[in-house]
Formats: C-alpha cells, sequence, structure tokens
C-alpha cells in the first residue's frame, strides 16, 4: 500500500491553520515576558506533523477543521512545550530548535522552564472548556488519555529512560520501550483524540490508536537516522548530537541499515491498522506513514 499525495503541501497549509488557532488561543492574556517565550517556542516553524494527524484522522469520520482545531492545538502545544524541556542544558541541551535559538538560548533557562511549565496547563486549559467541545464525557476523555500518554508512564517516563540510558548497553526491547513513551503515545493520542471526538466504535479507534503507535515509533527511528544523515540546515537542529551523548538507539545499537528497516516494517504495519477501517478514504493517513520514512527533517 503506497500513495502519492504531496503531504508536505499539506502540511504547510495546515501549519498556518494550527500556528493562527494557537495565536487565538493565547490573545487576550495580559503580555509578559512568559507569554514572549510561550509565543516564541508555540508559533513559530516546525511541521506541525501531530496536528496534521489530529486533522486526517478527523476528516476520515467526517469532522472538519472546526471539530478538531482546538484539540490539534493542545496537541501542538503539548509537543512545543516538550521541545522547550528537551533542550535545556539538564536534558539535552540544544541550542537550535526549528532553526533559531532554542527558548532558553532566546531568554533564559527560568523563563524557559515556566514557558514549558505553562504551555502545559494551557494546553488542559483549552481542553477543559467548553468553548472546545460541550460534551463534558468527550472532554474528560480526551483529558484523560492526553495526560496519561505524556506523564510517569508517557512522555514524561519515556525521557526518563531515554536520559539514564546515556552511555548503557540496552536491549533493542528497552530501546523501543522507550521511544514508544517518549515520541510515540504522543502520535497516538494525535490520532485517538480525533477518533473520540467523532465518537468512532471500539474496533476503529484501537485501529487509529495502533495507527499512531506504529507511526510514531517509526517517525522517532528515523528521526535518529537524521541525526547521523541528515543536514543541519535541513533539520533546523544541531545533529550528531547521539552518539557524542552515547544515546540508546536502534542506530547506535544495530547501525543505520537496521534502524531503516525496522522504521519501514512499522510504517507498514501502521498502514495495516487502516483496514480495519474499511470503506473510508485514508489514503492521506498512508501518505503520512510513507512521509514518515522517506523524510529527510
Ligand atoms: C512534555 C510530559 C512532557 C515532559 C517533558 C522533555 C520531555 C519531558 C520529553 C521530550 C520528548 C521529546 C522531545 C521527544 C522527541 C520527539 C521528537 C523527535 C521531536 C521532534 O519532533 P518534530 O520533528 O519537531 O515533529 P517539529 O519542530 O517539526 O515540530
Amino acid at each position: 500500500m503506497s500513495i502519492t499525495i504531496n503531504i508536505e503541501a499539506q502540511l504547510a497549509d495546515l501549519s498556518e491553520t494550527v500556528r493562527d488557532e494557537i495565536a487565538r488561543l493565547l490573545a487576550g492574556n495580559q503580555a509578559s515576558k512568559l507569554l514572549e517565550a510561550m509565543k516564541y517556542s508555540a508559533i513559530s516553524g516546525g511541521k506541525y506533523l501531530r496536528p496534521f494527524i489530529t486533522y486526517n484522522v478527523g476528516k476520515i469520520f467526517d469532522l472538519s477543521i472546526q471539530d478538531v482545531i482546538v484539540a490539534a492545538a493542545s496537541i501542538e502545544i503539548i509537543h512545543c512545550y516538550s521541545l522547550i524541556h528537551d533542550d535545556l542544558p539538564s536534558m539535552d541541551n540544544d541550542d537550535l530548535r526549528r532553526g533559531k535559538p532554542s527558548c532558553h538560548k532566546a531568554f533564559d533557562e527560568a523563563t524557559a522552564i515556566l514557558a514549558g511549565d505553562a504551555l502545559h496547563t494551557f494546553a488542559f486549559e483549552i481542553l477543559s472548556s467548553e468553548n472546545f467541545n460541550k460534551d463534558a464525557e468527550i472532554r474528560c476523555k480526551v483529558i484523560n488519555l492526553l495526560a496519561k500518554s505524556i506523564g510517569m508512564n508517557g512522555m514524561a517516563g519515556g525521557q526518563m529512560f531515554d536520559l539514564q540510558y546515556e552511555q548503557l548497553e540496552v536491549s533493542e526491547e528497552e530501546i523501543l520501550t522507550m521511544q514508544k513513551m517518549k515520541t510515540a503515545y504522543l502520535f497516538s493520542v494525535s490520532a485517538e483524540i480525533a477518533s473520540i471526538l467523532a465518537k468512532s466504535n471500539d474496533i476503529e479507534r484501537l485501529a487509529i490508536r495502533n495507527y499512531g503507535l506504529k507511526l510514531g515509533l517509526a517517525f522517532q527511528i528515523i528521526d535518529d537516522v537524521i541525526d547521523v544523515e541528515g543536514t543541519e540546515k535541513h533539520a533546523g537542529k544541531k545533529l550528531g548530537k547521539d552518539e557524542l551523548a552515547g544515546k540508546a538507539t536502534l542506530v547506535s545499537k544495530f547501525g543505520i541499515d537496521y534502524a531503516k528497516m525496522k522504521a519501514h516494517k512499522l510504517s507498514q504495519e501502521a498502514k495495516s491498522h487502516l483496514l480495519a477501517l474499511g470503506d473510508r478514504d485514508y489514503n492521506n493517513l498512508i501518505a503520512i506513514a510513507d512521509f514518515v520514512i522517506a523524510r529527510s527533517y
């Protein structure tokens, strides 16, 4: 299953819509250094891939951009929060993000920590508001899923393993579990949120969740490949850092070819979960799974 669709052009279109929505959501808050730092990181470059997944899953269930835009923006806000904290000197210590100084370089470390914290809580503020969805049960489901995906058993837990595994010999299973938690759960929740909003049935929801998980894992493995093979100009961040830090990745353990093969297999598996969606038009989701492993940034 492979499809010729220009995902990059579509990503560029949606990026603008998501950026505008984040700007709209942040507008009306009192001007401050903290708000400037939040805007600096959340209304900036980037692929906007996670909101794009939310939008495209929504589309296969006949949801409009208006139906999913707040959820999509909140996912991107969480992602931006994680990038700010990931770049901190105490984490991955990166000076460059999305082709410009990372938040703690453009401002200072304390401001960056607070900007990340404030974006984190802001995402939940948005999702708990009736302006997002009138149905309190839906809001609770979305918030519960997102919170679980980014907490101790999700993104934060995965980041902890990522730091703990530096310079250690760990198994393939440990690497994949860490990457699932650190990266893939947010992809999965980006997809599943749209199926919650669409009130899709359990079989469809599970298929979408698994699609997101496999997609996210493939994405992270290719991210590690780009760290070795990519160019800084294209990636917008410093590369070659994994080897220096002794990061546990499939690339460091088994080499580039194995990592690419594994990412390709995961992308195929992601697509195969979509078969459970029957006649629905999921061509864009297939194209996203192709894009994730073909990308060079
Ligand atoms: C946010 C709960 C929470 C905790 C913070 C710092 C941290 C704990 C987690 C880090 C998670 C992280 C940054 C994982 C890496 C995922 C990754 C490859 C990010 C790059 O994503 P792209 O390429 O970035 O989609 P753009 O700039 O295109 O948006």
